[in-house]
């Protein structure tokens, strides 16, 4: 079975298949698979408080994939008018907490996609023989974004892998972060089994005259710790110790590396290292994602590595923490608008360690005093590095 690797150059190598997984009181999973006789097959697995065998509930698709934005008629995917029926493409009908079922005419490819959006769960069951309105959905009872599916992930049920037609691509033409301003993307970060509990907080993209600016705010990190941050391929969380994401979203010809270097994965990001009374901050502003039609960002993730990375594979450790990228809305304010002015992202102290030829200055604000210690120690070391790397340059 051919199935989506670091490259995305022949997409008819895309596969079929979206994993999405519950926050809130309901955890499990989801399974969107484009079966072989071209109809959409739904398998959720999960359980938790009001979700069981015994209650049918309403699931929905919207046409947002920001789990902070409010939710309204207007947001059901492809909705169209006052009332919602069960042909409008957002509404999935009926599920239980082991609910698998087969629906026809659903195309989730290009313009249809459901990657980058919100499934939601609703408290009450959708009546398919009359149109409805949005607020007979009742209460929501969970929700999470549909990200790209693994199939090498090992926690992928048998029925999913037999079932899926690889041989269409299932990319998110249209919905995809355009440089004109209009979309934006955020991704809410939760902790994988190997890091702290504490660890949560939001990524957001957003895109204007032709670059992106990528902020974050990140809560439960020891403060002063610098951690290699990247965009990986999957927004597949099913194997909770992080490795379902895959690796990092590239292309064939690129290798890892820190910014700016030319030839560097799509995914890597500058360290997170920069803190303000606990709490992680980042901000970083680049050209380098491509945002083709059904090659960006959209049910991609982020991972938090335990480490720091120096521009090596291997440097950064465990991923401690994650999230699946979706489509923000960007007529509404960014989730990260309150970073503290006297930060000095520019200030090379550490996301770009490899790069730099001399120990920073202290900003006692932002760095613990025990994190300069040991930030100093690796700045030396790199510095070396450096150096080597420039000659190579020069040879060559
Ligand atoms: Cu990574």
């Amino acid at each position: 079975m051919v199935i989506i690797k670091n490259t995305f150059k022949n997409l008819n190598t895309f596969v079929l298949y979206y994993y999405i997984k519950f926050i809130f009181d309901i955890n499990g999973q989801v399974f969107f698979a484009y079966n072989k006789n071209q109809q959409l097959y739904i398998n959720i697995e999960a359980s938790g408080k009001d979700f069981d065998e015994q209650a049918s509930r309403g699931g929905i698709i919207h046409n947002i994939g920001n789990l902070d934005s409010k939710l309204s008629q207007s947001t059901v995917f492809l909705s169209k008018g006052n009332t919602l029926d069960c042909n409008v493409n957002g509404v999935l009908g009926n599920f239980k907490s082991d609910s698998k079922k087969t629906l026809s005419g659903r195309e989730i490819r290009g313009v249809n996609s459901y990657v980058g959006l919100l499934f939601t769960i609703y408290e009450n069951p959708i009546d398919c023989s009359q149109p409805f309105h949005y607020e007979d959905l009742g209460e929501v009872l969970a929700s999470c974004v549909v990200g790209i599916g693994n199939l090498n992930a090992s926690g992928i049920p048998d029925n999913i892998k037999n079932l899926v037609d690889n041989t269409l691509p299932n990319g998110a033409a249209n919905q995809s972060p355009t440089n004109d301003g209009k979309k934006s993307c955020s991704c809410r970060i939760t902790p994988t089994s190997h890091g702290n509990a504490k660890i949560n907080g939001t990524v957001y993209f957003e895109n204007i005259d032709g670059s992106t600016t990528v902020t974050a705010k990140i809560y439960g990190l020891e403060a002063g710790s610098i951690h290699g941050m990247h965009l990986h391929s999957f927004g597949d969380l099913s194997s909770g110790d992080g490795a379902s994401i895959g690796g990092h979203w590239k292309d064939s010809t690129q290798t890892h590396a820190l910014p700016e270097n030319s030839t560097r994965d799509n995914g890597d990001l500058p360290n997170l290292c920069t803190y303000r009374d606990s709490v992680a901050y980042f901000r970083w502003k680049t050209q380098y994602f491509p945002h083709l039609s059904e090659n960006n960002m959209l049910g991609r993730s982020i991972a938090i590595h335990e480490k720091r990375d120096n521009g090596t594979a291997g440097s950064f450790g465990e991923r401690i923490a994650w999230c699946v990228i979706g489509i923000a809305n960007s007529q509404e304010a960014s989730p990260i608008s309150d970073i503290p002015s006297e930060i000095d992202f520019n200030n090379p102290l550490c996301p770009y360690a490899a790069q730099l030829t001399k120990p920073p200055t202290p900003t006692k604000e932002v760095f613990s005093e025990e994190s300069l210690y040991s930030q100093s120690s690796i700045l030396e070391i790199t510095s070396t590095l450096s150096l080597i790397f420039l000659i190579h340059l020069f040879l060559f």
